[in-house]
């Protein structure tokens, strides 16, 4: 398979509702994606970088400057195309793996429709349906707040998460266990709002009986997690902390998580999320899949990533629904709180060309 060229297509997708988390509010979802042109046919990638570096340093533009300037004429460089090499052909550059994570996508894609095997055979998923949970910003108030999670439960969500920042934590949690009780599942995610000198104040957290806090300290401070573990009861997940197959591993043999969120564009790839869920596997150490307020198109992997047998927790993986009024694929919609997994070539999914046009914002042809 030979590379002929990328299409970076720029799109912007109206949220149906804003979301807030400790490092800014949503309201639109810009992103890029890939249309990866070869000569036995295409395949799409999806790269999940918002427009500005406030999740992780990767940002829209920079993903799209990486990609045409560097990454892709390596890969066109590096002779016939193969998914599972793209990784090392692009890793004398630094960093850039949401950028990365997108190329391999679109090529894993183009791979297996080619060969009528779909993402969820070559990750290896072992479900046809995934539980799904529902990640829940921060709201102007508490009532505003559980409607919307009463909403959700509503749905059939099977899992809860509240963002949560300094300000926004201990009362939003006990007022949803007050309202919905202490059978729903229940989570919450800082994105990197706290300091280690907040342990007392997220202890308060402990009788909530929280399957996990994710990523309460900055990206960088491991120790600083490992730390924390020690003095709060509710489990440490990672999330931006995570980067590869090589820190889950070390930061769980560092003791600074219990649980680790897979997002498969934050560490490189579908292939490298593989072995992060084998690496934890190993160690005894539970998985789950995290979202980007991905579009359909990543959705869909997303969905066959989670079906892997060591994601025992529900993930982000939503319905379209829940994001967006009109997806850019078929979209994804909850069946009793799960999603199943598309079962067709490749992604087993493909965007609807009217739906893509009415989003898209610029093309730009990367030849090669
Ligand atoms: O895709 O449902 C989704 C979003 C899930 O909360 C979510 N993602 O830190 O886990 C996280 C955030 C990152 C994106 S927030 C704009
Ligand atoms: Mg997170």
């Amino acid at each position: 398979m030979r590379l002929e060229g990328v299409e970076l297509r720029h799109i912007s997708m109206p949220l149906v509702a804003p979301f807030r988390t400790s490092f800014g509010t949503q309201t639109v979802r810009e992103l890029v994606l890939l249309r990866v042109v070869t000569d036995e046919g295409e395949g799409w990638g999806e790269c999940v970088a918002m427009p500005d570096p406030l999740y992780s340093s990767e940002y829209v533009e920079g993903c799209m400057d990486v990609l045409r300037r560097f990454l892709i004429p390596a890969l066109a460089a590096a002779g016939p195309l193969d998914a599972h090499a793209v990784a090392g052909t692009l890793l004398p550059f630094k960093g850039h793996r949401m950028a990365k994570a997108a190329l391999e996508m679109g090529v894993l894609d183009a791979e297996l429709r080619a060969a009528g095997r779909s993402f969820g055979q070559e990750l290896g998923a072992t479900r046809d349906r995934v539980p799904c949970g529902v990640s829940v910003g921060i709201m102007d108030s508490v009532p505003a707040l559980l409607d919307a999670v009463g909403g959700y439960l509503d749905e059939g969500y099977v899992r809860i998460k509240l963002k949560i920042e300094p300000g926004w934590d201990v009362e939003p949690v006990r007022a949803v266990r007050e309202r919905f009780g202490d059978e729903v599942l229940l989570q919450v995610d800082a994105n990197t709002a706290y300091t280690l000198a907040d342990a007392e104040h997220l202890a308060r957290l402990d009788p909530f009986d929280l399957l996990l806090i994710e990523q309460p300290l900055e990206e960088e401070d491991v120790l600083g997690h490992a730390d924390l573990a020690k003095l709060i009861g509710t489990p440490v997940c990672l999330d931006e902390s995570i980067t590869s197959a090589q820190s889950a591993v070390a930061a769980i043999r560092l003791g600074a998580c219990a649980i680790v969120n897979i997002k498969p564009g934050r560490v490189g790839g579908y292939l490298e999320a593989v072995r992060i869920h084998d690496a934890c596997v190993e160690a005894g150490v539970a998985v789950w899949c995290g979202g980007m307020l991905e579009t359909g198109l990543g959705r869909a992997a997303n969905v066959a990533l989670a079906a892997l047998p060591g994601f025992t927790l529900p993930g982000d993986t939503s319905g379209s629904g829940r994001y967006y009024r009109a997806d850019v694929t078929d979209p994804f919609v909850l069946d009793d709180g799960h999603l199943t997994v598309p079962t067709g070539p490749g992604l087993g999914v493909a965007p609807l060309p009217d739906a893509l046009a009415e989003v898209t914002t610029a093309t730009e042809w990367v030849p090669v």
